[in-house]
């Protein structure tokens, strides 16, 4: 197995803290689509916020593994807190702390690591989906700075986050290479965000577009090199993904628990429905792909805790899979529950609304079968020759 004792104890925690703070408010959250601020304190205050940032600057200082545990155990009961959490601490304060220098992650890490703020990414933008490189927001150099003009969407946290990092094109040339990053607080002029989007599912976490209105970036907010946008944003999207596999992991665990649950319970012509082979047959399946998403999963996490191993592909084999499990796993949990679990008295099918995201964001499924694909042929090559 991947994980030690101490990841298993604190599984533990981490469940008992998620089932009974965060469970009795899921089904709020999702309906009234809000995220409570006391619930961002309570994650604050358990050490949710900063998993991977080092305590230097604020963070918990916590290992890959303990954090994908985190993800996985609090989308367990609700998938909003999850994609708040993933985003927040892979996305917002990840790239701060990889590629900031000391000023900036003495900066601007504290207050999102244990300061009780959340952070976002703006990567996304109306034209530039799945073609990240065809960012068109444009950081034009200005004495002293960058003035940014463009549009980012579907940003997560995008309207209770206190931080962004974002990117935009320093150079008119068409590579990759003209996409350079940044740092922005809320409440810069000329940065603002847009009216909350009404989701299918994580109805909870806050969903936004993100504009730059002539929006000046000092040169101290700039992320690294010029130039150096389009990679360091792919490497955080790497990480990124396992936290996305980790959520899936998460829904698919917790409609499988109550479909469990429910199958030793419910009788029907006489006998608990978990002993009809048809239904017992869907538990084992389910069952069987949750431990393989399981193991991908943990798999890019143990890799990114190598530190020096590139896992792009193993990180978008984990999200590919868990996400193509976590559909299955919540469709056919709403299954066994039949009528009563397309109703809401049971979180299966908020779990069935919230784990399509995980097809789509940080990449389409299709998107992980192009990175998987090119990396594959380019080893088959590399062999080869
Ligand atoms: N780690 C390090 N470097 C990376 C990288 C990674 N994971 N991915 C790409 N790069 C580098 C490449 O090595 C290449 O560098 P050189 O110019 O030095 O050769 C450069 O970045 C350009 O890469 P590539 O040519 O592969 O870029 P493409 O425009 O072809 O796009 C895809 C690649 C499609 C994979 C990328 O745009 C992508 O992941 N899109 C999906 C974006 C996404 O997930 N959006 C949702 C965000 S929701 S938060």
């Amino acid at each position: 197995m991947w994980t030690t004792k101490e990841h298993e104890k604190y599984r533990g925690s981490v469940r008992e803290f998620a089932e009974g703070e965060i469970g009795p408010i899921a089904a709020k959250i999702d309906r009234e689509q809000i995220f409570p601020d006391d619930l961002v304190a309570k994650l604050n205050d358990f050490g949710l916020l900063g998993m991977v940032v080092d305590k230097k600057y604020g963070g918990t200082e916590i290992d890959m593994m303990t954090y994908t545990i985190a993800v996985e155990e609090v989308s367990r009961v609700c998938g909003s807190t999850g994609i708040t959490l993933a985003a927040h601490n892979s996305l917002g304060c990840w790239p701060i702390y990889a590629f900031g220098t000391e000023e900036q992650k003495k900066k601007y890490l504290p207050p999102i690591s244990t300061g009780g703020k959340l952070a976002g990414f703006g990567l996304t933008e109306p034209g530039a989906g799945s073609d990240a490189g065809g960012t068109k927001t444009f950081a034009e150099k200005v004495d002293g700075g960058y003035k940014v003009n463009g549009t980012k969407c579907w940003i997560t946290n995008a309207g209770v986050a206190s931080t962004f990092v974002f990117t935009a094109r320093t150079s008119h040339e068409k590579s990759s290479r003209a996409i350079s990053s940044f740092i922005v607080k809320r409440g810069t002029e000329g940065f603002s965000s847009g009216k909350k989007e009404n989701k299918l599912g994580l109805r909870g976490s806050d969903t936004r577009f993100l504009h730059f209105d002539d929006c000046f970036v000092p040169d101290a907010d700039q992320l690294g090199e010029t130039g150096a946008g389009f990679k360091q944003f792919m490497m955080t999207l790497d990480g990124g993904r396992i936290s996305i596999g980790a959520m899936a992991l998460g829904l698919a665990q917790g409609a499988y628990d109550v479909a469990l649950k429910y199958a030793t319970k419910r009788k029907q012509f006489g006998k608990p429905i978990g002993e009809y082979q048809s239904v017992a047959f869907k538990l084992a399946d389910m069952a069987t792909q949750i431990q393989a998403a399981r193991h991908l999963v943990y798999h890019s996490a143990h890799l990114k805790d190598q530190g020096d191993v590139r896992f792009s592909k193993e990180s978008a084999m984990a999200k590919l899979f868990a996400s193509e499990v976590g559909n299955y796993a919540t469709y056919s949990a709403i299954q066994i529950l039949g009528a009563t679990g397309f109703c809401d008295r049971y979180p299966v099918e908020r779990m069935y609304r919230d784990v399509k995201l995980c097809e789509i964001g940080e990449g389409t499924s299709e998107i992980q079968r192009l990175v998987i694909s090119r990396i594959i042929l380019k080893e088959a090559e590399e062999e080869t020759r």
